[in-house]
């Protein structure tokens, strides 16, 4: 019975040595709700890094034995692919260059070399499990070469690949030293998905001009297949959301934060730490905001949560400190006895905080320099239960897309943003609710589950297009 294998570089649980043993968390992130329902079903399975560093022979079994109980195999990293594969080549090769940030790209051909052997152990592990016929997902950046490797060993297997974080246009792509195996690495799918219709643009762009295949009407034909390339926007569990905002906790939470912010305006900013969220350019125009419109001091109050991640990244620590720095010279330049300007929190909440955040906070303030989709502010919206709040949203964020009732800004505008931010305080009850309501449409109907859906039906009817042609 053929059987479908999710792949990503992180499986959906995080193992952790604890004092009483190894430690079992689920993540409650989108993709693994999304794709829940696929790999738990019959034989299916879900092969990713746990997330720790194991280099116990004994421990390593353990984990493959609790994880095959929950249909996962796991891929160990050792601790120089975990810094050359994973905090190198992905996150400072790909992750700057597919954000536009080449200035902080480094081309180390180490780091490309672990790249490659570590694509190559996700494709033996895929090779342990997977029989023809099989249905392969392999998701994100940091397997750019497994769609070849896997079709090299498994010629009439049905591949999809999904890219979570932009594609750039072809003038920065091209920057890559390794720009032609990549591309010729995703090509060894059926089906290539990204958020937009600009990334999909953008890659039949670099195939033709790079590997010298043309597309027509997004199908590109390299003589053997027919590779499909389109764009599939990641929706949210809207159902999770809205029912958690309806929640006692979240109430009782919901509450308390008003009651420690009585008659305040909130604006609400919650990120990953990272430079592509455009923090410090958001605290900026806040600044200038509160300079320009005394009338709100004491009034509005920006809560902004920012998670770590990526901190041993050199970037990351300096923009850690210039976020500390800016949110210091700010809240010491405007706070009174009674008002702060900024709750600046440096951890991550549980999911409960996060949708009383949600429910509570007037404006949401989502304004990255570049994001493949963003989902936080499509959890925004499905929190909203009584529809009053605004969003103001990045152009350059993959969901400005398919929310055209945000306040859209240019995040390199401070003005317009600082406009945006007193446009949305002063927005009548009745226009927000309008706008909000739209918004809810879309992402209420668009959600995970519907993505999940129609990637997978376009994968089958690749399939099927090939079969019949072969059998023709
Ligand atoms: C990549 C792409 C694309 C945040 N703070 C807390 C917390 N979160 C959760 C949010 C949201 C998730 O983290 C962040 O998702 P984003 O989509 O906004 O951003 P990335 O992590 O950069 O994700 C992005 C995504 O992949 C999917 O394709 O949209 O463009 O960069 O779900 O809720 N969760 C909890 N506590 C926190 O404090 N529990």
């Amino acid at each position: 019975m053929p059987k479908t294998i999710i792949i990503s570089n992180r499986l959906p649980i995080k193992v952790q040595r604890t004092e009483e043993g190894l430690a079992y968390e689920t993540s409650e992130g989108g993709l693994a709700t999304g794709l829940g329902s696929i790999y738990k079903e019959g034989d299916n399975i879900w092969i990713g890094w746990p997330g720790t560093y194991f280099d116990d022979e004994a421990e390593q079994q353990q984990v493959r034995k609790d994880l095959s109980n929950q249909s996962m195999r796991p891929v160990f990293l050792t601790e120089a692919e975990i810094r050359d594969f994973y905090e190198g080549f992905s996150n400072e090769t790909l992750w700057p260059t597919f954000h536009y940030f080449t200035q902080y790209a480094i081309y180390e051909s180490e780091f490309w070399e672990a790249y490659e052997s570590v694509n190559f152990k996700f494709c033996k592990a895929v090779m342990e499990n997977a029989e023809p016929g099989d249905t392969i997902w392999v998701h994100d950046y940091q397997l750019l070469l497994l769609p070849s490797l896997i079709r090299k060993e498994l010629p009439d297997s049905s591949i999809g690949f999904f890219q979570h974080i932009p594609f750039p246009s072809y003038e920065v792509f091209r920057l890559l030293p390794w720009r032609e195996q990549i591309l010729k690495g995703m090509l060894g799918s059926d089906l290539i998905g990204f958020h937009t219709y600009d990334d999909a643009r953008h890659f039949l762009s670099a195939v033709s001009r790079i590997v010298g295949l043309n597309s027509s009407q997004g199908v590109i034909d390299n003589g053997f297949r027919s590779i499909m390339v389109d764009a599939f926007p990641m929706g949210i569990d809207y159902e999770k959301y809205a029912s958690m905002a309806a929640s006692e906790g979240t109430i009782a939470k919901k509450e308390e934060y008003r009651h420690a912010l009585p008659e305040q305006k909130i604006i609400l900013s919650i990120d990953r730490l990272d430079y592509s969220k455009g923090i410090p350019q958001r605290l900026l125009a806040y600044e200038l905001f509160l300079k320009e419109n005394p009338e709100f001091h004491g009034r509005v109050t920006l809560s902004m949560v920012v998670v770590p991640s990526r901190d041993q990244v050199e970037q990351y620590k300096e923009l850690k400190e210039t976020i500390d720095e800016l949110v210091g010279r700010i809240n010491s330049s405007y706070r009174t006895i009674t008002w702060n300007p900024i709750q600046y929190f440096y951890r991550s909440f549980p999911l409960e905080d996060l949708s009383a955040m949600y429910s509570i906070a007037d404006i949401a303030l989502v304004t990255p320099m570049r994001d493949g989709m963003n989902l936080v502010c499509k959890e925004y919206i499905a929190s909203k239960l009584d529809k009053k709040g605004v969003l103001i949203l990045s152009e350059m964020a993959g969901a400005s897309r398919e929310l055209a009732d945000a306040v859209l800004i240019n995040p390199n505008d401070l003005g317009q943003m600082v406009q945006a931010i007193r446009t949305s305080l002063l927005m009548s009850e009745e226009e927000q609710m309008l706008r909000m309501d739209h918004m809810q449409d879309i992402v209420r109907r668009y959600n995970i589950h519907h993505w999940v859906k129609i990637f997978m039906n376009r994968l089958e009817f690749i399939k099927m297009k090939q079969l019949s042609m072969a059998t023709e």
